[in-house]
């Protein structure tokens, strides 16, 4: 580690390295100096393949930011003035640290509110961006057909022990194939366009400050083009929830209706002008298969015992599973409502 350490230009003398264990992908520490914070992160390169790709990624949308006034997050060069080192064939960067506080489910309506206007205008100010400058980091990152078929092939090799423990999930999904395409069909029909977008703008990621006012989005790694309204259901599937994906308990998980309409109504008076009617008129289907999507993806892992996601015990990935697709049916069978709810704030 002190070798890593050295090979950036943190000011002044290190005082300690702490790991920050709350993201499910990348190893990060929080180095403190005698007068400074910062975040150092090892880059997942088992998910995150084109680790040099992702960092450009990263510098170009978080330099834009800033010069618009946006904060964002900012990276801190190597000492020979690199974004990121490589050390041990791994890749390593580093930021100034933030103080702030973050979430892992919306305590409030207002947290609700701050995190909307805080997207609407990530989404706003890269609208100018030209996206043509970004690397594709994670090919097919949502890509919910793809996704899909992913899972059925992994239902052909997975062991029988878990297979057997997730009957019903199972079924629930492969009876889902029509909406698993929806919005994949759409774009190869540009009539849902890419812009940039965050890919994983969870509540988690929304850093917010000692008054709950939202300062940015932080863990810029899937910054790359993708589609809005992705962005929009992922920050609603985590925010507007009674409780995180962690929950077991699914007589306690529900989708908060006000919540939602608060979110869309920050969101909208933010960036609304900039969507096409084909983006507003898909935002609540998008919400059921972004949870759909989360449920597909917990479970395969669970199916192929934990690879990707971080775990604490064998079964978590199942858990998550069930919580995201309880959420999905319960969007299904509200669709109307929340189609309703969402017409009163489209101009
Ligand atoms: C992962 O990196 P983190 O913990 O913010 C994942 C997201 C999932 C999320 C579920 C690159 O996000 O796509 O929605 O977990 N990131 C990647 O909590 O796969
Ligand atoms: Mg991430």
């Amino acid at each position: 580690m002190k070798k890593v350490i050295d090979k950036f230009d943190f000011k002044g003398k290190i005082k300690s390295v702490k790991e920050n264990k709350t993201g499910l992908i990348n190893s990060t520490f929080i180095v403190s100096t005698c007068s400074f914070k910062y975040v150092l992160q090892k880059i997942n390169t088992s998910i995150f393949k084109k680790p040099i790709s992702l960092m450009e990624n990263i510098e170009l949308t978080a330099d834009f930011l800033k010069v618009l006034g946006q904060a964002s997050l900012e990276l801190v060069k190597s000492n020979d003035g690199d974004s990121f080192i490589e050390y041990n064939s791994g890749y390593w960067r580093a930021f100034k640290y933030i103080d702030s506080t973050t979430y892992f489910k919306a305590d409030s309506i207002f947290i609700v509110s701050e995190s909307a206007k805080c997207l609407g205008n990530f989404h706003l100010h890269l609208n100018q961006f030209p996206i043509e400058k970004l690397n594709i980091s994670i090919p097919n990152f949502h890509n919910t057909s793809l996704i899909l078929n992913d899972f059925k092939v992994m239902l052909e090799v997975a062991d029988n022990s878990v297979l057997t423990r997730c009957d019903s999930e199972i079924d629930y999904i492969l009876r889902r194939e029509d909406d698993c395409k929806i919005i994949q069909k759409l774009i190869s029909q540009n009539k849902i366009p890419l812009r940039v977008c965050h890919n994983d703008p969870k509540i988690s990621n929304f850093l917010f400050d000692n008054e709950n006012n939202a300062i940015c989005l932080i863990d810029l790694d899937t910054v790359m083009p993708g589609t809005v309204i992705f962005d929009i259901a992922d920050a609603i599937r985590t925010s507007c929830v009674s409780e995180s994906e962690e929950e077991s308990d699914l007589n306690k998980v529900f989708f908060k209706f006000d919540y939602f309409e608060e979110f869309i109504k920050s969101y909208l008076n933010k960036n609304g002008d900039n969507l096409n009617k084909y983006e507003l008129q898909n935002i609540v289907k998008s919400i059921e298969i972004i949870f759909l999507e989360q449920g597909i993806r917990f479970l395969s892992d669970y199916l192929s015992f934990n690879k990707y996601y971080e775990v604490t015990y064998p079964e978590q990935n199942l858990v998550r599973a069930k919580n995201q697709l309880h959420l999905a049916s319960q969007i299904e069978l509200n669709v109307l409502s929340l189609e309703n709810i969402l017409l009163k704030y489209i101009r």
